[in-house]
């Protein structure tokens, strides 16, 4: 049984990848060139260039990170390396924009951390609910523990280069349905959830209809109905206008999603050591600017949202904890798939952390 479910997953992931790949190609930059062998630094007189692409518009922090990054990479390596900035899912969804750069054909993108899990499984130890209980937590999880480090160091073998983490934050739920504020508010919802069988688990376990799907499809399945709900942070809610189509948000903070900063190995492979340092230390310090704004963005936004009309329901430390039990056994599972090892260094350094 659970083999068939499985299966029945990857062919409706595999549908979705392919419905991304088509938005995907209309933009995408020119093919990687074929039979092109990319392990020695470029030129040093030749320019060169770093298509980078999100899914989240121009008004969102992310955005205004990477045009930060932008900034710092094109000031400090003289203009040898140009940065080109593509938002709103105007190169794929984080899936398709993550297997072009394994391709070489483009070299840049910021996924959040649940869609890695496709290609790197530990990832999904970010997708356990309720692993971090705050961002100060998330913050020291994620930037100073090894674990999180090792984590990093998994991807060059995918062709993937991760500089470091970012915040996409702490996830909620908004429907068009009803106020949820209870475990029973969630029966038969139909939910978005992202390419991540851990987060479909965690959501079925609550008693919904979880369906995973690309983020550029989420705007019209919400519209006509397709779903009637999704999670994400607030800033998102807000600045993709999800309070158009959504009436109620709920404050469930269920999962904290961190986003990476990653590279095509290609293009790591051909720049020059102090053109690799330039680029993770601007990736660090843009993350700074990035977390800050994101922060900032969901105080504001959600003042913008109640001002707006839609309900906001904040969950109970006993709705929660219902919550939580729900989905332990759903996590237990989990723990082998993930990583076993993973799974206690991180949350080893959580502990640690929350000292
Ligand atoms: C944007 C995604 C998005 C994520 C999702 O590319 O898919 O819901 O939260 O923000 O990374």
């Amino acid at each position: 049984m659970r083999k068939l479910v499985s299966g029945l997953l990857a062919a409706s992931l595999m549908a979705v990848g392919l419905v991304g790949c088509g938005g995907g190609q209309q933009t995408s930059g020119t093919p990687a060139k074929e039979g092109s062998q990319a392990t020695a630094p470029a030129p040093a007189d030749q320019q060169r260039i770093i298509r980078a692409g999100i899914g989240l518009n121009d008004q969102h922090p992310q955005y205004k990170g990477l045009l930060n990054f932008k900034e710092i990479v094109e000031a400090e390596t003289n203009g040898a390396i140009k940065v080109e900035t593509y938002h709103s899912g105007q190169l794929g969804d984080d899936r398709t924009m993550m297997e072009a750069l394994q391709l070489g054909t483009q070299e840049m993108t910021i996924p959040s951390t649940a869609p890695i899990a496709n290609f790197v499984s530990d990832f999904s130890v970010y997708d356990i609910p309720f692993l971090f209980s705050s961002e100060e937590v998330a913050d020291k999880v994620l930037l100073e523990s090894e674990i999180s480090q090792q984590l990093l160091d998994k991807l060059p073998a995918q062709g993937l280069i991760g500089l470091t983490y970012w915040e996409n934050g702490f996830r909620n739920l908004t429907n068009s349905k009803r106020a949820v504020g209870a475990v029973a508010d969630f029966k038969d919802l139909k939910i978005r959830t992202m390419e991540n069988q851990l987060h479909l688990a965690s959501f079925r376990a609550l008693g919904a209809n979880p369906t995973p799907m690309a983020f550029s499809e989420l705007f019209t399945a919400m519209q006509q109905g397709t779903v009637d709900g999704q999670e994400n942070p607030i800033a998102t809610i807000y600045l993709q206008k999800f309070y158009e189509v959504q009436g109620h948000v709920s404050l469930t903070k269920h999962i904290y999603s961190p986003f990476v900063v990653l590279i095509s190995k290609k293009f790591w492979d051909e720049s020059t050591p102090e053109q690799q340092q330039i680029l993770k230390k601007a990736a660090e310090e843009a993350g700074q600017l990035e977390r800050q704004l994101n922060r900032e963005a969901n105080e504001k936004y959600l003042e913008e949202l109640k001002k707006g009309g839609m309900t906001v329901t904040e969950i109970s430390p006993e709705a929660r904890e219902e919550m939580e039990a729900l989905i332990a056994p759903v996590v237990d599972q989990f723990a082998e798939r993930i990583g076993k090892d993973t799974v206690e260094k991180v949350r080893a350094a959580v502990q640690e952390a929350s000292k």
